[in-house]
């Protein structure tokens, strides 16, 4: 639907799905990216920066308290950042009173008469099961009644309309007589477009509004428009206080500009969603769901698996022939307790053992696995290589800089001693191999 911007988002999440950490510049060049990727689909320059401040701002705050997958971090940062740009949750139409009013408004051809047969059909379906009257106020075009009764007439829902009549106001106050009278639930207005905005047309919706008192009044946007749909969104908002926007054309857009900021401009919620031309192609906007499309989620959730997977695969092979040569180092200590932390927290993944549940010390385990990871940071890189003995006064330095005692430290290097040798007997290794294959 968004194919560039869609494409632009898997690109840079590619990149920084491989990524080990979250630094200060790498998310820079990840959130400049994110940048340009809004502007080029004609996202408003203002809210293009309010939202990359804010991505930056989580980004960096997530960076923090050490991620767990950095890359995949990043993008959830994005996704939830962009639900919360187009509203977070579904904004549905509430029923309150009988009829409930929606008045529909928008420049020419931007979707109004067909988005009121949608609705109409929408509303009648059995889940709604609304009774659904359709008025025809848009006096302005010779064929526009034709069109909403030939829209409606299919699906079983009355249009109300008046022959010959001039004043638009008053076809939607005898519409509106008449729906509270027969007991509709829903009437739905439609009105004349409007090329740019017109003082004229502009002050007869003013007086349709005062006249049927509407729960909603629905700003149809065309969302190929781009910036244009955002700027007469807040115009109409401006004259005739919208309480939500139906997106259409998104079928067609390649530019998703529109979509990603009405909302945050208008502060109305995006309402509904146009994805066709047939009269079932409406459904709820869901913000979540946009999103997801938005960024190719399905596609970028995949791509993190694999990145994330090929860097275990590689790093473990790599530690596994260490092993085996008894040439493991501090270095690679560090390294497979990360990966290990990666799979989440010690204590999860062993409570999924059978039995281990009740396993007393797992606290413990998790501390020590902590104290270990302090001593290994505290070394330096040529220490951590075994490229220099660990003589008493560097095992000082290191208790010290890690904040442990030099016991510690000293049953740590004492417990690494024990394994290289151990690993170093072939006949203990192919031992230990049969009892756990
Ligand atoms: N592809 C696509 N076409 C749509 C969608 N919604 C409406 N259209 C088409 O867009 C054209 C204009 O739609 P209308 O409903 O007549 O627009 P309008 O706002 O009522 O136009 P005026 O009454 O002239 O102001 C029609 O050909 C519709 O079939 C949509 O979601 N996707
Ligand atoms: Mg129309």
């Amino acid at each position: 639907m968004f194919g560039s911007l869609t494409e632009k988002f898997k690109g840079l999440f590619a990149g920084i799905a491989g990524k080990r950490e979250l630094t200060e510049s790498n998310i820079s060049d990840a959130v400049s990216q994110v940048r340009l990727a809004l502007l080029d689909a004609d996202v408003g320059y203002a809210v293009v920066s309010n939202f990359v401040k804010r991505v930056k701002e989580k980004a960096l705050g997530e960076a923090v308290i050490k991620a767990v997958s950095p890359g995949e971090q990043f993008i959830k940062v994005v996704h939830d950042e962009l639900i919360q740009l187009m509203g977070s949750d579904e904004a549905p139409i509430v029923f309150t009173t009988k009829p409930t009013t929606l008045l529909m408004c928008g420049l020419q051809g931007s979707g109004k008469t067909t988005q009121c047969a949608k609705l109409a059909f929408f509303f009648s379906k059995k889940e709604y099961a609304k009774k659904v009257m359709v008025a025809a106020c848009d006096l302005q075009r010779p064929a526009a009644v034709e069109q909403l009764k030939r829209l409606c007439e299919p699906i079983g829902v009355p249009v109300f309309f008046l022959e010959g009549e001039k004043d638009p106001v008053k076809v939607a106050k005898l519409a509106f007589a008449k729906a509270k009278d027969e007991q509709f639930d829903l009437l739905i207005i439609d009105t004349a477009g409007r090329l740019h905005l017109d003082e004229e047309l502009m002050e007869q919706l003013e007086k349709i509004k005062a006249a049927v008192n509407p729960q909603e009044v629905l700003f149809v946007a065309n969302s190929t428009t781009g910036q244009d749909a955002v700027k007469t969104a807040a115009e109409f908002d401006k004259r005739v206080a919208i309480t939500g926007t139906i997106l259409t054309m998104l079928d067609g857009s390649s530019r998703a500009g529109a979509a990603i900021s009405i909302r945050e401009v208008t502060q109305k919620p995006l309402k509904f969603e146009g994805v066709g031309e047939k009269i079932g192609d409406l459904q709820l906007f869901n913000p979540r769901s946009m999103a997801d499309r938005i960024l190719g989620m399905g596609d970028v959730i995949n791509l993190v698996k694999k990145a994330k997977e090929q860097f275990d695969e590689k790093e473990t092979k790599k530690i596994e022939e260490k092993l085996r040569k008894a040439s493991f180092t501090y270095e690679d200590y560090l390294t497979q307790m990360n990966m290990i932390k990666k799979m989440g927290p010690l204590k999860g993944l062993l409570q999924m053992l059978p039995g281990v549940s009740n396993l007393p010390n797992l606290d413990e385990s998790e501390g020590e696995m902590k104290k270990v990871e302090a001593i290994i940071l505290s070394m330096t890189v040529k220490e951590r290589r075994e490229e220099h003995e660990l003589e008493p006064q560097r095992r000082w330095r290191i208790a010290k800089g890690s904040g442990t005692k030099i016991d510690d430290v000293n049953r740590l290097v004492k417990g690494f001693k024990r394994m290289k040798d151990f690993m170093k007997d072939k006949k203990q290794l192919k031992k230990l191999e049969n009892t756990w294959l």
